[in-house]
């Protein structure tokens, strides 16, 4: 009974929301160094400019200064007991532009030092290829996935990568929830630049952008894999899918139906990456539609591109509800969401919901029987202050605790009751970030504290809190001692 042995558990970060150094160590411009800071208190969603503009404020320019602070911060996640830790390699580090001919040694250096620091306080080091952090190059001059050159340059970045840290690093993820666009009505442009560096312009179908680039992304993430496969046989490679299950807000069949075309709208990434071909919902959805960007040679690249394992990030659910927007095609819109009334919310919105994390599971291994990951799950929450405890910690984050502690027994109950083959768990995120949906400091998921604030105050200093305490003692005892 329990989690296996080796167990990955862990934590897991992104580069453009930790690093900072923007300009340093040869690094160009990336997507995220072009997107303001957005409020959740006065509702001010973030800003994509066209570059960087004076006067504007661009949070990922200093990150959490992760570039300067990772020995420390590595240890301080050592100190927890990780075996894990996750983190991306910025593009923009390694080929500025996106379209260089030579990669960057100082940044590739950069990260070699990284890894080998990982090495050296026995975690294992997984790494994501792309995560909100695309050279905003490539969307200027090429308006990213939406052309195929795209797909040629992530394959050399790839490759770059999987020569330099090879027998370094054995577990790869292709593309940060690729799939969080399929969100564009609410979201707009801004998950279609983030996961595709594509501009999207007044009166663009973006529909028809968003299935089209995300196409070029599901060929870039299949060549990627093949690559890795032939250069490091060891090594395995995994999607990323931000999965939050969508539930019928009534046993009413229409409903039923609705929520189902609803995760077939925002899954079906996972079983392109998995199956190695379209589904056949998403056929007759481009037919009806009369999209016809899939070429005969795309078919089996796909095929040789299957992903090894699954990997998914996990924070809330979401209910809807038929509204007949589309008629008897169920073709689903994420503006028939509702709120769940059983659900509890974050200070964000965000549902808290502990039993859809095994729900998740199960619907994953339902589908694919392929070995699993989780590679986030945390809560975001304003952190308070406080004297320093006698136990050593500065915040009081009890709820980020039960946050944590109730998904990780529903996970449990997954693998004890449902046997689902999880090999890891990483919660989002131990070290304070900047938030990718609002830009904000103050969104904290943190069990290690970073002295800075949307006010700009702050010396970046790391301190912890009751949660790292906490979560080293779950990672000791193996996820037996919950309380
Ligand atoms: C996921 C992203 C992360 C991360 C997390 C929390 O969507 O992969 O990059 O930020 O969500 O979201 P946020 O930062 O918006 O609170």
């Amino acid at each position: 009974m329990g989690f296996k042995e080796g167990f990955l558990w862990g934590g897991a970060v992104a580069a453009h929301q930790l690093e900072g150094a923007w300009k340093e160590g040869g690094k160009g411009v990336s997507v995220a160094d072009v997107m303001t800071a957005g409020d959740n208190i006065t509702k001010t969603p973030r800003k994509i400019t066209d570059g960087v503009i004076e006067g504007e404020s661009y949070p990922n320019h200093a990150g959490m200064d992760f570039y300067h602070h990772y020995k420390e911060d590595l240890a301080l996640c050592a100190e927890m007991g990780f075996k894990s830790f996750r983190t991306s390699i910025a593009w923009t580090r390694i080929f500025p532009n996106g379209d260089d001919e030579f990669p960057n040694e100082e940044g590739l250096q950069y990260y070699d030092d990284m890894i080998d620091e990982m090495l050296k306080l026995g975690i294992e080091p997984i790494i994501t290829l792309s995560h909100f952090e695309l050279p905003f190059n490539l969307a200027k001059k090429y308006n990213g996935f939406m052309d195929r050159r795209c797909i040629q340059f992530y394959e050399k970045y790839a490759r770059t990568c999987f020569e330099r840290y090879k027998g370094k690093v054995k577990y790869w993820l292709t593309i940060n929830e690729i799939n969080n666009q399929a969100e564009w009505r609410k979201m707009g442009a801004h998950h279609i630049i983030q996961v595709g560096a594509v501009l999207v312009k007044e009166g663009d179908d973006v529909e028809a952008i968003m299935y089209e680039s995300a196409h070029n992304e599901l060929l870039a993430s299949a060549v990627a894999v093949k690559a890795c496969h032939e250069i490091d046989p060891d090594a395995k490679v995994g999607c990323m899918i931000g999965m939050n299950g969508v539930y019928p807000a009534s046993a009413k069949p229409e409903d039923n139906l609705n929520a189902q075309q609803a995760m077939h709208q925002k899954y079906y990434f996972a079983d392109v990456h998995a199956r190695g071909h379209y589904p056949s919902y998403m056929l007759k959805k481009f037919e009806r539609k009369g999209y016809d960007f899939i070429k005969e040679e795309d078919l089996q690249i796909l095929e040789e591109g299957k992903v090894d394992f699954i990997s998914f990030s996990y924070y809330m659910s979401f209910a809807s509800q038929f509204t007949n927007r589309f008629g008897r095609t169920f073709d689903f819109s994420e503006e028939d969401y509702i709120r769940n009334e059983y659900l509890k919310a974050s200070d964000w919105g965000w549902q808290i919901d502990p039993t859809g994390l095994r729900w998740c599971l199960n619907w994953f291994n339902d589908r694919y029987e392929l070995p699993m990951i989780i590679v986030e799950n945390g809560f975001g929450a304003y952190d308070k202050v406080i004297e320093r405890t006698e136990e050593g910690y500065i915040i009081d984050d009890s709820y980020r605790i039960e946050y944590l502690k109730e998904h990780i027994k529903a996970m449990k109950e997954a693998v004890e009751y449902d046997g689902v083959d999880l090999f890891g768990y990483q919660m989002w995120s131990p070290i304070d970030v900047v938030s990718a949906s609002t830009g904000e400091y103050d969104k904290r998921y943190g069990l290690i504290y970073v002295n800075y604030n949307d006010k700009h105050e702050g010396d970046f200093s790391r301190d912890k809190k009751k949660s790292f305490f906490w979560y080293k003692k779950v990672i000791e005892s193996n996820g037996t001692d919950l309380d």
